[in-house]
């Protein structure tokens, strides 16, 4: 790319050229990079930061949390709460809603975020990272409260990801196309790195947890069976495995080369759809891998046409490379 262009010009242009943002979901998007940046710095500190560890407590799913999930959730909820630009936040790592004090203006917009996403890799030096969606208050409400936040995932008007890895990227979508900014830290500024991202509709590469595979149902098991199976199986080609057991990381590397990621249900918990939650992880991922030209389904349909019940639903997903994705689902039709 000849000329620099940061995130902040980026979203002017798309506010002032395209008429595609308004000016206070522009203003939503600045902040949360903003809250990403000093996340990025804290993680970077690691250890001489004090910020490693967990914090001794655990959150509504019953897990512990770690330092760095409370620090990156004060972040994004300590930057955003006086902006005037949401009415109210959701995050992993809250039991409920977070509505913007009143000593603040109320604006029309809800966030929702992951506020440090693949917890069991911040002590090990692995990439991670922040997810976030972004929803528009429905019409006419009066005042803000729980329901106002189940909206199927079509609805997002912003969603996107920040990975803390080699280097600290934020990538974005605003329901045109998927961009890619990476943090100058010398700048302090994220800078446009890739615009247009498209993810191969073939892959040869998936990412799954495979110690669960005594736990999974048919569908799951004839897929990686027939992956496995490599050139002689009815595939007829070698595939390849990789799971960083960071949803960002993994999602990362299928928008940037393509691949298939699932995290379907499975036995252990017979009675929850799966691991992963459908506001906090699996919508704003399959708007960002849709957006991309690849597919997201829980096995059975379109994870952005699912209606939520509660905030912190779970679903089992299957996002990446559109032909992959798509021939996971037959099967799931079929059996
Ligand atoms: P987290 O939000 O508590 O970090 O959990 C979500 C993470 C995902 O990033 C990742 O895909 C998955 O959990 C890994 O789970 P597992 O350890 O079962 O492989
Ligand atoms: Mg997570």
């Amino acid at each position: 790319m000849s000329q620099r262009i940061s995130l902040t010009r980026y979203l002017v242009e798309k506010q002032r050229v395209d008429g595609h943002i308004p000016s206070q979901l522009r203003l939503l998007l600045e902040v949360v990079a903003r809250s990403c940046k000093s996340i990025s710095h804290a993680v970077n500190k690691g250890a001489l930061g004090g910020v490693l560890g967990t914090a001794g407590s655990e959150n509504v799913q019953g897990e512990v949390q770690k330092k760095l999930d409370i620090i990156a959730n004060e972040v994004l909820i300590e930057a955003n709460e006086w902006g005037g630009h949401l009415a109210a936040m959701a995050s992993e790592e809250m039991d409920s809603i977070y509505v913007v004090p009143n000593r603040y203006p109320q604006g029309e917009y809800l966030l929702l975020f992951d506020p440090l996403d693949g917890s069991s890799n911040i002590d090990v030096n692995v990439s991670i990272g922040t997810i976030f969606s972004v929803l528009k208050m429905p019409e006419d409400d009066r005042g803000v409260d729980e329901g106002d936040f189940l909206q199927p995932g079509h609805k997002q008007v912003a969603a996107g990801y920040c990975v803390y890895g080699p280097q600290t990227t934020l990538v974005l979508t605003v329901g045109d196309g998927v961009a890619m900014f990476t943090l100058d830290r010398e700048q302090g500024s994220f800078v446009l790195t890739q615009e247009d991202v498209q993810i191969p509709a073939d892959t040869k590469e998936f990412a799954i947890n495979m110690s669960n595979m005594r736990h999974w149902d048919a569908p799951v098991k004839r897929y990686i069976d027939e992956c496995l199976q490599g050139k002689e199986g009815p595939r007829g080609k070698d595939f390849n495995m990789r799971w960083i057991a960071s949803m960002v990381a993994d999602v990362h590397r299928i928008l940037t080369r393509g691949g298939i990621f699932m995290y379907p249900w499975d036995k252990r918990e017979p009675d929850k759809p799966g691991k992963l939650r459908l506001m906090y992880e699996a919508n704003p991922m399959s708007w960002l891998v849709e957006q991309a030209g690849g597919a997201a389904t829980n096995g059975r349909g379109r994870i952005l046409d699912i209606t939520p019940t509660k905030l912190h639903e779970r679903v089992s997903v299957i996002l990446g490379s559109k032909n992959e994705v798509e021939r996971v689902t037959a099967y799931h039709r079929e059996g």
